[in-house]
């Protein structure tokens, strides 16, 4: 397999500025006009997905949907086992959401395949763009990589959208058959997942870094907490004889806020709080919150949840309520792979990058991929720690250093991987079966 030749790509100024203007051409297509938005399957996503498809076409890549929407660019490759390389990040957004998050991963991705002008791998390299990581539209996130490494969980089928859509529907409308949902690297050797993304805090900021390689994500649990009391007048109903479940959520929200304050490296956010029948002059017959709630370590992530939940309960009695929770969704915490990370890092250096390594409460598609194969991230700094937020921003010359990382990353991994009968290859493991779970390391470098 002849090597990879030094192919001369675009300087990284200009590819730098050739991704930051791709993002603000994915920024101006919304669901919302006014503010960046798009939703599982919706309108804007249909949109973005084409336009990113034929920007992957022109870099030589073949594309594909899969069942769910998520759009895979295929490099060029002859040999049907080859290991794969997975490259990628997400495309659909918050509501109101910056222009970079989840989508410079997949642009500074798709610039550094680009770069190689279609130059032979020893490797097959996929890129992925997925069709939802944020969980806007049914409340529980990570549906395009759970779908890809086949854990789509079936009870998630039948959650509704706002306008009583279930998600099964929403994928067959789009043309999707989600009874199709099963891993798409089974039996397939796999080097590994690497994900570009902002790091959406300020750490890489303080420490005045361009660039971080990602140690580990936390473990997170997305809950759904109502409270039951009765409906009545606001004006004929009497203090005492109330059983209003809007202080009840009061008391709850400042219960996780203390709860997280004194835990460190706890986090926990009620980013949704719905009183019903919800009108000014009527006294809530329920309330229903979302608890979004994250720590490093899942054994304090279990006992904090565990309190939460009893403080709730405490509250319902004394206020002569009922309290019902649903966990949506549970994920534990994932180290990064060390031998990816460390090709990462290494060649930053060769290429005059300074990077840190750094730990990280948000959630990312990298979490669910490590189930299936090595993971590793590149992380860029977030001018002012924003991100979720129409502020989030990148600095251009961090977007070049990423891409340059990017890019001599891919080129290395093509020096260093030799065909297996010299056994001298870096990580690779294969996928087996249904259960998407990794196979024995076939061999790997010491
Ligand atoms: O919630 C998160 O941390 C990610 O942005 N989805
Ligand atoms: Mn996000
Ligand atoms: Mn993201």
């Amino acid at each position: 397999m002849p090597m990879i030749e030094q192919v001369i790509g675009p300087s990284t100024e200009e590819a730098a500025a050739s991704i930051l203007e791709r993002c603000e051409a994915l920024a101006r297509i919304t669901d919302e006009p006014g503010r960046i938005t798009r939703g599982f399957l919706s309108p804007a996503m249909a949109e973005v997905t084409t336009l990113v498809a034929r920007w992957m076409e022109e870099a030589g890549l073949q594309t594909e949907l899969d069942i769910v929407g998520n759009l895979i660019g295929t490099y060029p490759c002859t040999d049907d086992d080859a290991p794969v390389l997975v490259l990628g990040s997400h495309l659909d957004t918050v509501s109101d959401a910056g222009r970079y998050d989840g989508i410079l991963g997949v642009l500074l991705a798709l610039a550094a395949v680009e770069a190689l002008d279609r130059a032979p791998l020893p490797f097959a390299l996929e890129l992925v763009a997925f069709a939802d990581e944020e969980g806007l539209r049914y409340g529980v996130p990570f549906l395009g990589s759970r779908a890809m490494v086949g854990d789509l969980d079936p009870a998630w089928l039948r959650r509704r959208d706002r306008e009583g859509v279930t998600m099964a529907d929403a994928i067959k409308a789009w043309g999707g058959d989600p009874t199709e949902v099963r891993c798409r690297y089974a039996g397939r050797r796999m080097i590994g997942f690497v994900e570009a993304h902002i790091e959406q805090g300020p750490v890489l900021e303080q420490r005045g870094l361009p660039l971080g390689i990602l140690e580990a994500l936390s473990g997170a649990c997305w809950m759904r907490i109502r409270f039951d009391g009765c409906a009545g007048h606001a004006g004929t109903t009497p203090m005492a004889l109330r059983r209003d479940p809007v202080p009840a959520a009061a008391e709850m929200v400042l219960a996780v806020e203390h709860l997280a304050l004194r835990e460190p490296d706890l986090v926990a956010t009620v980013g949704k709080m719905r009183p019903s029948p919800g009108a000014s002059n009527v006294i809530a017959g329920s309330v229903e919150m979302s608890l979004d709630i994250r720590h490093p370590d899942d054994r304090c992530l279990a006992r904090s949840i565990e309190s939460l939940l009893d403080n709730c309960r405490s509250i319902a009695r004394r206020r002569d309520l009922q309290m019902h929770h649903e966990v949506l969704h549970r994920q534990r915490g994932v180290e990064a792979d060390a031998r990816v990370s460390a090709l990462l890092r290494e060649t930053a250096n060769a290429v005059g990058v300074e990077t840190g390594e750094l730990a990280l409460g948000a959630g990312h598609d990298s979490l669910i991929m490590a189930r299936i194969m090595p993971m590793a991230m590149l992380l860029l700094r977030s001018p002012g720690g924003v991100s979720h937020h129409p502020d989030e921003a990148v600095l251009p010359a961090d977007v070049g250093d990423a891409f340059d990382v990017l890019h001599a990353f891919i080129q290395r991994l093509a020096r260093e991987t030799v065909p297996d009968d010299r056994k001298t290859d870096p990580v690779f493991i294969r996928v087996d079966g249904d259960s998407g779970s990794t196979g024995v390391d076939l061999d790997c470098k010491g």
